[in-house]
């Protein structure tokens, strides 16, 4: 196995990479390299076998090094490497979006290629307001997000997104006219729900408090991820997203599901829309598109959104947005690839059927020391730890650390600890990370 990984780098050969959202001293001083993936694993670049708690970055869906996508993309770069899709099309980028279009929430059937989600959710925001003022509504302008919500890194994702560190640095250049609702987590409620907690529904009331102080007139879109993944796994109460979905309807605000991290049967369905039966206007969609194995993301629209904008000359351009890499013809490749995989081996409801077992793995860690919740759906799962004094976060990378030196990597948000496997996981291998969790949570002071 070691001869075919590619030799650990020195410590002097990591200075140049600017590492992102990471402690790059600390990182450099103590690196985490890993060198090779396939089905469930990594390896490190020292040989060491790594358990993927997390697919990656909540991406690889369909496990690692999957060939059907090696292939198709292998096959696309040295057919045609590079098309435009301005003014200019290929025939796959067509072919793809009519193959989401059939596995789409009901309606959303028009669909805008980006690389990312940051980009995908800055593209549904520019896509909000346009719309309106496309309508003859261009005074609705205000976009409302969530505390906790994470929606990218562009300055429309970190302005309607909820999260202080990424905010605070940047605060000269939000975007304005932006308000927040309250987030849903709760534990003096909720804490160790299984699945959906029943309290907090009322929480989406707070949008009628904003359209009472801002006028609905002025209000473009409210933009929630189904089930917030960054913040720490934060669960929308039942029946939530409906009441946000009623009350968008009686105001004409757009309502927008960022499913970066639900899309793509993180959750039993192909997207959480589904799974909760309740249908955005617009829809971000990044990670297990492409199984992560190619950058690409997509925002899927409703048509009659699509169908404002086809109005006036023919010859006009409807929408001034788009990447060079919109529809990049070796990411469509992958991404269809990836679709094949997910339909062949059923991975969009495979969590669906693994979610009793999962419930039941991480709700065994309740009880060990330090553990204030446990939360999880789908195959998402999160163990929230007690800060130490002084310390937010620094238990939880402890545990996030001891967990990768015995060979299961997790994600650490605060001192949180969040699981999504690999929808392939197996029994065995959510015990492996159950059991490892907790014994270095039992042994953690
Ligand atoms: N929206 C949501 C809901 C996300 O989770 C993005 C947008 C941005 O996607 P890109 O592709 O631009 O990174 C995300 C990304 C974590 C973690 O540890 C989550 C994400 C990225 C990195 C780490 O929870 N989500």
């Amino acid at each position: 196995m070691n001869a075919q990984l590619t030799p650990a780098p020195s410590n002097s050969d990591l200075d140049s990479f600017w590492m992102p959202f990471t402690a790059n001293r600390q990182f450099k001083a103590n690196p985490r390299l890993l060198a090779r993936a396939e089905g469930m694993y990594y390896w490190t670049a020292d040989g060491r076998e790594i358990l993927d708690g997390v697919a990656g970055l909540w991406c690889v869906n369909a496990g690692h090094g999957r060939r059907e996508i090696t292939d198709a993309v292998t096959k696309q770069l040295s057919t045609m490497d590079y098309a435009p899709t301005f003014q200019m099309g290929h025939p796959i980028a067509f072919e793809l979006a009519n193959r989401l279009a059939k596995i789409a929430p009901p309606g959303m059937d028009r669909i805008f290629f980006t690389n990312s989600g940051s980009e995908s959710v800055d593209t549904a925001l520019k896509i909000a307001l346009a719309y309106h003022r496309a309508r003859g509504q261009g005074q609705k302008i205000r976009l409302i997000g969530r505390e906790k919500g994470y929606h990218g890194v562009g300055f429309g994702g970190i302005s309607v997104g909820g999260m202080v560190n990424n905010r605070k640095m940047y605060a000269a250049a939000m975007i304005p006219g932006v308000d927040h609702l309250p987030h849903t987590l709760d534990l003096e409620h909720n804490a160790y729900t299984r699945g959906l907690p029943q309290w907090g529904a009322h929480l989406a009331n707070d949008l009628e408090r904003l359209i009472a102080l801002h006028d609905a007139s002025t209000i473009a879109a409210v933009i929630v991820e189904p089930i917030s993944g960054s913040a720490g796994v934060v669960l929308p109460p039942a029946g939530y997203l409906k009441r946000l979905r009623e009350i968008c309807d009686k105001n004409d605000i757009l309502l927008i599901f960022d499913e970066v991290i639900t899309g793509f049967g993180r959750i039993g369905k192909a997207f959480a829309s589904l799974a909760f039966d309740v249908t955005p206007d617009l829809m971000t969609t990044a990670k297990g598109l492409t199984n992560g194995a190619m950058p690409m993301g997509a925002v899927f629209s409703q048509r009659k959104i699509y169908d404002a904008f086809m109005q006036g000359p023919e010859g006009t351009i409807e929408l001034f947005h788009g990447y060079t890499y919109s529809a990049h013809p070796a990411s469509c490749a992958a991404a269809l690839a990836t679709l094949d995989v997910y339909s062949k081996e059923g991975l969009l409801t495979r969590a669906a059927t693994l979610s009793p077992q999962w419930e039941n793995a991480v709700h065994s860690l309740r009880g060990l020391p330090h553990v204030i919740d446990i939360r999880n759906y789908g195959l998402i799962g999160a163990v929230e730890l007690e800060p130490r004094t002084g310390k937010p976060g620094a238990r939880g990378f402890e545990v996030f650390l001891k967990c990768f030196e015995r060979g299961v990597m997790v994600r650490q948000t605060g001192d949180t600890i969040a699981m999504s496997p690999p929808l392939i996981i197996e029994q065995k291998q959510i015990e492996r990370i159950v059991e490892t969790l907790g014994a270095v949570i039992r042994e953690t002071a």
